[in-house]
């Protein structure tokens, strides 16, 4: 063959195997399975998040026959740390599944920030009532709708305060402080009705801050605290003030999603779930009204732990009472009307 036709033969190859690509996409197509999958999380092993992610990927391996093959990615290590990109990168498929925080994905979907009102949910039957019921149908609808598959619930749990100064009881003793708040304006809002200096920043760079001091408190659930040692970051005062909860969601890439069999999807499906419940059990562990053993292991590492009063949380619930109306709209009144309504109707344990 002169250079002429073997230019021409390859040209034609070339064509001919670019065919496919533009009608079907390779990562598109039914059948045709990546070799890894890349599963997002903001925290990992240490952390019942964590776990959740292991959980999901070892039951898909497992169930597939190692068909699917999930790796986990902790520390949103696929967008540099940066969680509030995440959402954005699952939908682009730069992630291909993620476990994520209601909380990260709001600056994407504003309804997401139901979960973050201010004393909303009040305890782990409110946060069960909004999620398995119509709101949570909801919201999982609205995920749908931005492009993502929503597969599953799981938890992150009930954000307490803490700091390295003082105890906080009222509203007063927040004055002044200065808090890393996650990366949703509601935060800052909330924190400024309260009195306090917060500061927005992602979880990677909220650890260096709160060790060298540049901030002086945080807020996030009692299992972070403890497998991220927060006491090692100055952190001596805690206050069980349970303001929000944020839920975790399982969710796939929609050319992901579509690229497997009804087979595999279905078994994708049914582990996120299967998932997501163990998940919750181990997020709530040590923290139901008969095991509390995780608030003694936070208060004998030193800590003070504060248990606040109804009439004391009250009163940080009427200082808050601007950032939740102001975000009441931004979410929509139809919407928290009904959460609203769900949690007041929620089964006691
Ligand atoms: O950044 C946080 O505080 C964390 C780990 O709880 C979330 O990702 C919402």
């Amino acid at each position: 063959m002169d250079r002429r036709s073997l230019l021409k033969a390859g040209v034609a190859g070339a064509a001919f195997t670019a065919a496919p690509y533009f009608f079907t996409r390779p990562s598109q197509a039914q059948g045709k399975y990546k070799e890894e999958y890349k599963l997002s999380t903001v925290v990992g092993l240490p952390f019942p998040w964590g776990q959740g992610g292991d959980i999901w990927a070892k039951l898909v391996r497992e169930r597939t026959e190692g068909r699917i093959n999930i790796k986990m990615y902790p520390g949103v290590s696929l967008v540099n740390g940066d969680q509030t990109r995440e959402f954005t990168a699952i939908r682009q498929g730069v992630i291909d599944l993620a476990v994520g925080s209601t909380i990260n994905w709001s600056p994407q979907i504003k309804q997401l920030n139901l979960f973050s009102l201010p004393f909303l949910s009040q305890d782990h039957a409110g946060l069960d009532a909004l999620v398995q019921g119509e709101v949570g149908k909801e919201i999982m609808q609205l995920v749908e709708k931005n492009g993502v598959v929503p597969l599953a619930w799981g938890e992150n749990g009930f954000r307490e305060v803490t700091n390295s100064k003082r105890e906080i009881r009222t509203p007063a003793d927040m004055k002044g402080l200065k808090f890393r708040v996650v990366g949703s304006p509601i935060f800052n809002d909330t924190f400024t009705a309260l009195g306090a200096n917060p500061t927005q920043m992602s979880w990677a760079d909220a650890q260096p801050a709160l060790a060298s001091g540049a901030v002086e408190g945080q807020e996030n659930p009692l299992h972070i605290f403890t497998a991220a040692k927060l006491h090692t970051l100055a952190q001596k005062f805690v206050t069980r003030w349970g303001y929000v909860a944020d839920p975790l969601i399982f969710v796939a890439n929609k050319d992901v999603w579509n690229s497997w069999s009804a087979k595999d999807r279905d078994i994708v499906r049914q582990a996120a779930i299967d998932a997501g419940k163990q998940e919750i059990a181990i997020a709530r562990k040590g923290l139901t009204p008969d095991d509390q053993s995780l608030v003694k292991e936070v208060a004998a590492l030193g800590v003070t732990v504060t248990e606040l009063t109804a009439a004391e949380k009250e009163a940080f619930k009427q200082a808050v009472k601007p950032a939740y109306d102001k975000w009441a709209q931004q979410i929509g009144m139809d919407l928290v009307k009904k959460a609203e309504a769900a949690v007041a109707a929620r089964k006691k344990a």
